[in-house]
């Protein structure tokens, strides 16, 4: 019998609102994890909510300092380490700093470079952020960028979004730095109907498209969403294309069943119910 993998899982805590943490410390322990929470900031809500004025936020870039002192007191050993939302441009060099001291041959490095969506930074996301970003996702082994993300990465405008198989596949090849990063991008659809994420796995250097039914909704959150599951899968021991299909596929049934239920779309996702179906291998 194996012990469980610790990985690091370094973004935000969002109270309210189903997104970064709270999303990714669940499905990652039904998928037998054993996540190591790094949180880079607490905000009372998502910031896509209204009544921004009031959010409360808090840095812990300083609390991120003392966790990697005691980590490494500690002799603490990776499986993975994880990086999301950050909170401030200097968060984004710390976490390189994390990566050189926690980083051996076997960790592997998932950077979701959350910047945006909808061909927009999000509110927090300075240019500055963005660009120290473009060189955190450098260092790692696998990025998970949306649409808006995989522009902002290659500083393409958002207007220039591949629509065809050529035109992505072109994307997929300059984003994986040729051929030293594996890339899922995600919120991609090649045909009316169907929608899910472009891959090219470093291992194979191959190019696959797996895509799902489009369901009639978005929702804040699922981002987080497929990039946990993804991980999950490939600490599993699960292809790029393999971990990115069933991510697509529980990121689907996830949207689906919150239709259903119809609660609010700032809420993100109702996962929870589904997340037995991540414990079957
Ligand atoms: O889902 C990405 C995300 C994570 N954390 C915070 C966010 C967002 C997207 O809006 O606001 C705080």
């Amino acid at each position: 019998m194996q012990a469980a993998a610790h990985v690091a899982v370094i973004q935000d805590i969002s109270g309210f609102g189903r997104c970064s943490m709270s999303v990714a410390l669940p499905v990652l322990a039904a998928m037998g994890v054993q996540c190591c929470p790094l949180p880079t900031a607490y905000l009372s809500a998502h910031t896509a909510f209204p009544h921004q004025e009031k959010t409360a936020f808090l840095d812990m870039s300083g609390e991120m300092e003392g966790t990697m002192g005691h980590w490494r007191a500690l002799g603490v050993e990776l499986a993975a380490i994880y990086t999301g939302f950050l909170g401030s441009e200097d968060q984004i060099g710390l976490i390189g700093r994390f990566a050189r001291a926690f980083r051996s041959a076997g960790t592997l490095m998932l950077v979701d470079p959350v910047m945006g969506d909808h061909g927009k930074p999000y509110r927090t996301y300075t240019p500055a952020m963005c660009a120290r970003m473009r060189e955190l996702a450098a260092r790692a082994d696998v990025i998970t960028p949306n649409l808006t993300e995989a522009a902002l990465l290659l500083d393409e405008p958002y207007s220039r979004v591949p629509t065809d198989r050529a035109g992505m596949s072109a994307w997929l090849e300059r984003l994986s730095l040729d051929g030293r990063r594996s890339v899922a991008i995600t919120g991609v659809s090649l045909t009316p109907g169907q929608v899910g994420a472009g891959c090219l796995d470093r291992e194979s250097g191959g190019i696959e498209f797996v895509m799902s039914g489009q369901e009639p909704g978005q929702y804040p959150g699922t981002g987080d969403l497929f990039a946990s599951v993804l991980l999950g899968g490939l600490l599993r021991g699960e292809s790029l294309a393999a971990a990115a299909g069933r991510a697509v596929e529980f990121v689907r049934a996830c949207v689906a069943r919150t239709l259903a239920v119809g609660t609010p779309v700032l809420e993100g996702v109702e996962f929870e119910p589904l997340l037995g179906e991540l414990t079957k291998s």
